[in-house]
C-alpha cells in the first residue's frame, strides 16, 4: 500500500523479562497501519547496533525514555510525508539521520522500531507475501530451544541452547507438533530424573547437570520417548554461546580451561555421538582463528553459525565469507537496525552459500514479525525458543497461520 507517514508515535512497554522496551506506532494518512515492538538479548555481541538505554537508578537503567522520545521527535519529523510503500527510501532517511556507524545516537531499538512499523503499515494483505514479492516462499525449519544455559538460565549448563531441529516432515504443522511433544517428553525424562525446575528465558527447562553433554543425552532420550526417529526426523541444533565463557586464559567449560582447539575436538566427539546437525556461537566473537578452524574439519558435516561473530552486519559477514569462517549466519533484526539492512544481510550470506537462520531475542515480545520475515526471505530457518510462553509461541502461532497459504517446507538436513 502506498500513501504519506502521517505520524509516528512510541510508548514504553515491558518485555518477556520485565524490563522496559519500545513500541512504535506507524499512522498512514491519518490512520494507524503499522505497530512493531523491539526484543533484546542478554548474551548480546560485543559489535552489535547500539541499544539505547536512560541508565541512572530507574527502572535498574533500563528505561526507554530517549528512544521514545527520538522517535516522537526527530524520527517522526524526518519520515512525515515520505512514502511508506519506500521502505529503502524510509531506511535510509533513518540510517543518514542517526549519522553514526552504530546506531549510537538515535538508538538501534528507536530506529528498528521506525522501520518495523513502517514495514508493516505498508503491507496491503500478508506481511510474508509483501516482504516476499515475487519471490518464492518456504515454511521455515525451526530451531526449538528445549533446554535453556548459560546466560538464559541460572542453572550451571555453560552451553546456552539445546534445540531441537524437526526436519524430516512434509509440512510445517507436523514439524511443529513433533517439537511440542519433543518438548513435554523432555519434562517427563527431567522430572523422572528429579531434574524438573523452573524454565529458563526462552521457555526451555533449566536443570542443572553434571556434565554440559548430559543436555545432549536427555534431548535426545526426548526425541525417542516422543516416537521420533533421531536424526532421520528430528536431530540437534546447539548455540554454545561461548563468547559468555571465553576468559582470557580460554574456554571455560565443565570446570576445565581450554583452548578453541580443544574445544573443537570435544565438540567433534559429540558430532560423532549425537545426532547434531548446527551448531551456532562455538567459539568467542573474535577468535576467528578457531572459527576457520573448525569450519575447514567440520564443516563439509555440520551446519556451524555466526551469531556474535557476525551480529548481522555486512562487513563483518563479508570478512566471514572470505576467510571460511562458517557456512551460516544468525539473522536478528536488531543487531543491526532496519529493515532494508537485514534483507541486504540474508541476500548476501544466500549469495556466499550460506545457510540463514532468523532468530528472536531471548527478551521478547509478542511481535511476531520474523515469523512473516523468515517466510518472506525464504530464510530456510528460523529460531524462536521453546513451544511455550506466549513472547516464543507468538511466532510459531503466526507461522501456523503462514502454513494455510504456503505448503512448502524442505528437509535441509
Ligand atoms: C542468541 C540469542 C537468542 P540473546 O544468543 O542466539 O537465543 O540470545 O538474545 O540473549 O543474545
Ligand atoms: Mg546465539
Amino acid at each position: 500500500m502506498s500513501g504519506a507517514v502521517s505520524d509516528l508515535s512510541a510508548r514504553m512497554i515491558l518485555d518477556s523479562r520485565g524490563n522496559p522496551t519500545i513500541e512504535v506506532d506507524c499512522y498512514v494518512d491519518g490512520l494507524l497501519r503499522g505497530r512493531a515492538s523491539i526484543p533484546s538479548g542478554a548474551s548480546t555481541g560485543t559489535h552489535e547496533a547500539v541499544e539505547l538505554r536512560d541508565g541512572g537508578t530507574v527502572w535498574a537503567g533500563k528505561g526507554v525514555d530517549g528512544p521514545v522520545s527520538h522517535v516522537n521527535g526527530e524520527i517522526c519529523d524526518s519520515l512525515v510525508g515520505m512514502d511508506v510503500a519506500d521502505q529503502r527510501a524510509i531506511d535510509t532517511a533513518l540510517i543518514e539521520l542517526d549519522g553514526t556507524a552504530n546506531k549510537a545516537r538515535l538508538g538501534a531499538n528507536a530506529i528498528l522500531g521506525a522501520s518495523i512499523a513502517c514495514l508493516r503499515a505498508a503491507a496491503e494483505g500478508s506481511l510474508w507475501y509483501h516482504i516476499a514479492g515475487s519471490g518464492p516462499s518456504s515454511l521455515p525449519v525451526p530451531q526449538m530451544n528445549i533446554l535453556n544455559g548459560g546466560a538464559h538460565a541460572t542453572s550451571n549448563v555453560d552451553v546456552q541452547e539445546f534445540m531441537v531441529v524437526p526436519h524430516g516432515f512434509d509440512n510445517f504443522p507436523e514439524a511443529l507438533r513433533s517439537g511440542v511433544e519433543t518438548y513435554h517428553a523432555l519434562k517427563s525424562v527431567l522430572k523422572e530424573e528429579g531434574l524438573l525446575g523452573g524454565v529458563g528465558d526462552e521457555g526451555g527447562f533449566a536443570p542443572n547437570l553434571p556434565r554440559n553433554e548430559d543436555g545432549l543425552r536427555y534431548v535426545l532420550d526426548a526425541i525417542e520417548r516422543a516416537g521420533y526417529a533421531p536424526g532421520d526426523q528430528i536431530s540437534i541444533a546447539l548455540d554454545v554461546a561461548a563468547q559468555e565463557f571465553c576468559q582470557g586464559d580460554g574456554y571455560h567449560m565443565d570446570g576445565q580451561v581450554l583452548s578453541g582447539t580443544e574445544l573443537g575436538d570435544i565438540y567433534s566427539e559429540w558430532l560423532d555421538s549425537y545426532p547434531i546437525v548446527s551448531i551456532e556461537d562455538p567459539f568467542g566473537e573474535d577468535d576467528w582463528e578457531s572459527w576457520i578452524e573448525f569450519t575447514e574439519r567440520e564443516g563439509r558435516r555440520v551446519q556451524i553459525v555466526g551469531d556474535d561473530l557476525y551480529v548481522t552486519n555486512p562487513d563483518r559477514l563479508l570478512r566471514g565469507i572470505d576467510l571460511g569462517a562458517t557456512n551460516a549466519i544468525l539473522v536478528k533484526l536488531n543487531q543491526i537496525g532496519t529493515v532494508t539492512e537485514t534483507i541486504e544481510v540474508i541476500r548476501m550470506a544466500r549469495d556466499a552459500g550460506f545457510g540463514t537462520v532468523i532468530s528472536h531475542r531471548s527478551g521478547e515480545t509478542s511481535d511476531d514479525v520474523i515469523a512473516d520475515i523468515a517466510v518472506g526471505t525464504d530464510a530456510g530457518q528460523i529460531k524462536t525458543g521453546a513451544p511455550a510462553r506466549s513472547d516464543r509461541t507468538a511466532k510459531y502461532n503466526q507461522l501456523l497461520r503462514i502454513a494455510e497459504q504456503v505448503d512448502a517446507y524442505t528437509d535441509l538436513f
